[in-house]
């Protein structure tokens, strides 16, 4: 946990700005029981990002190992619709709701911002609840149910490639505006993150004052340059991870805790400041 002084200090310079964002990545879902990317109990320790990270990849392990590319696929799905924000979640919404901050900027597809009340939530990787049309490129919105659906359908699917193809044709569904096919609306490496929603971000970046960066490695680009423009535009960067990262370098508060010890404490001493 760190120490009060930090906390305070962090507080201050929270309740001195006028904009503030958040910037969040895997760490922050991390004690709602997602596991984050890297590190010994990373995702990637069990699906290495050159095979299950991008596209080519993924058509790669479908052809060598279909029953794994499955797993992959149901694990992620189930694991993010069973799966409740936490305190860390609750002190962001939290933040927003009283006006600390403007707007959450995440890299997770989780979906757990929403959920613990954040509204002004901008996930430049995507989310697991989009779908996207791959030819007009037309959002539609899939619920809970269908997604605890189709991890079912997953789970039970052959391990063969003709079972899984199976499968992913019975899920398939068309996009209402063009009829083209529609895919999960999530990043992976290789492919352009939505330039609607990183545009508003660069902006929300550039504007802001205070950046509270909360459970990223800031390893994956471009939006780990976003805490550098907030950065190269004078707003104070408050880290709360409970390792050093690359962007532990540009902070002035380094906050070493987990986020849902961290951001509730913090979220207390700033009304403490403000009111
Ligand atoms: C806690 C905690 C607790 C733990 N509380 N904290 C060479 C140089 C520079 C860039 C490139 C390059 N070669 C290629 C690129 C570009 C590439 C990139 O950045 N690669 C780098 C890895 C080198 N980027 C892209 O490809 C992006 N697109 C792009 O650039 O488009 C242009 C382009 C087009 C065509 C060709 C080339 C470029 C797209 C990036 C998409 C990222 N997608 C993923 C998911 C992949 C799917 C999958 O495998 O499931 O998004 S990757 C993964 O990393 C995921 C995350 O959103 C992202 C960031 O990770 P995050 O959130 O930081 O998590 P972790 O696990 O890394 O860290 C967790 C942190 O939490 C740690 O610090 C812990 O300490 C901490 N923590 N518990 C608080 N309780
Ligand atoms: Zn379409």
């Amino acid at each position: 946990m760190a120490s009060g002084g930090s906390i305070r200090t962090a507080a201050s310079l929270i309740a001195g700005a006028k904009h503030i964002v958040c910037f969040t990545g895997a760490g922050i879902s991390a004690e709602s029981g997602i596991p984050t990317f890297r590190g010994t109990s990373g995702i990637w320790e069990k699906y290495p990002p050159s095979l299950f990270g991008n596209i080519p990849g993924l058509a790669l392990a479908f052809l060598l190992f279909p029953g794994k590319v499955r797993n992959f696929a149901f694990e992620a799905i189930e694991t993010i619709v069973n799966t409740k924000p936490n305190p860390g979640h609750e002190a962001i919404a939290e933040m927003e709701k009283v006006g600390i901050i403007s707007s959450v900027i995440t890299q997770n597809i989780d979906g757990l911002h929403e959920a613990a009340g954040s509204k002004k939530v901008l996930s430049v990787h995507g989310s697991i609840y989009v779908f996207r049309c791959r030819r007009c490129g037309e959002r539609t919105d899939v619920d809970k149910e269908w997604l605890r659906e189709a991890a079912r359908r997953l789970r039970l699917a052959r391990s063969s490639r003709f079972g899984l193809i199976q499968t992913l044709k019975g899920l398939s569904t068309k996009c209402e505006k063009c009829g083209g096919l529609k895919r999960p609306d999530v990043v992976f490496f290789g492919e352009s993150l939505p330039a609607d929603v990183f545009s508003v971000a660069y902006e929300e970046a550039l504007k802001c004052n205070a950046m509270l960066v909360v459970g990223t490695s800031g390893l994956v680009y471009p939006a780990a340059n976003l805490p550098l423009v907030a950065y190269k535009h004078q707003a104070a960067i408050i880290e709360v991870n409970p390792e050093n990262s690359p962007l532990s370098a540009l902070a002035a508060v380094r906050l070493r805790g987990t986020a849902s010890e961290i951001l509730p404490a913090l979220l207390k001493e700033i009304s403490s400041v403000l009111w």
